[in-house]
């Protein structure tokens, strides 16, 4: 299927405002470490791209993606942020673990965007296979890390309006 190679990280450059005055958290989970340090690779370098500061982003490394949101809360209330990008990898293995942490740290991120003033943007990956985490973490579909820093810049931009 066509479908399967294409880039879902593909965006127009000229249309994301510019992040220059912007400041942001980045928080990641260590499981599985290979694939979340590609995502905030990633998420640095789109962010830097559109004129973030490197002393504006701050890093925070939490031990999984559970406590991503807890993390993100940390962030929020010890730093002075514009927004907080969420940064996981979770994939499925035998047990029902998979659904409870997804659910968990999806419901948390939610509630920290009904409870603070800015955006938390949802990074995380949840996959069956390795393969399909690689496949978007630098792969043949593009990097969720790049994608969630342009929808950190969006959603600050959104928030200034
Ligand atoms: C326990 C666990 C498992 C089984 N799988 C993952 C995973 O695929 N991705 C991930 O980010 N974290 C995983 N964890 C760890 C949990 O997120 C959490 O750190 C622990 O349950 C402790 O609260």
């Amino acid at each position: 299927m066509s479908t399967d190679l294409k880039n879902l990280s593909s965006y127009n450059a000229e249309k994301i405002p510019d992040a220059s005055a912007m400041r942001f958290g980045i928080v990641v989970s260590e499981w599985n470490e290979a694939i979340t340090n590609a995502l905030l690779e990633g998420a640095v370098n789109t962010l830097c791209k559109h004129g973030a500061e490197d002393e504006n982003i701050v890093l925070l490394h939490v031990p999984g993606s559970f406590e991503l949101t807890f993390g993100s809360r940390v962030m929020a209330e010890k730093e002075e942020l514009d927004a907080v990008i969420c940064l996981g990898c979770i994939i499925r293995g035998e047990t029902p673990h998979f659904d409870y942490i997804s659910q968990g740290v999806t419901h948390g991120i939610t509630e920290l965007n009904l409870d603070y003033e800015i955006p938390f943007v949802f990074g995380v990956l949840t996959t069956d296979t390795l393969q399909q985490a690689q496949d978007r973490a630098g792969g043949k579909h593009g990097n969720k890390g790049d994608e969630a820093a342009i929808t950190a810049i969006k959603m600050v931009h959104l928030n200034k309006l």
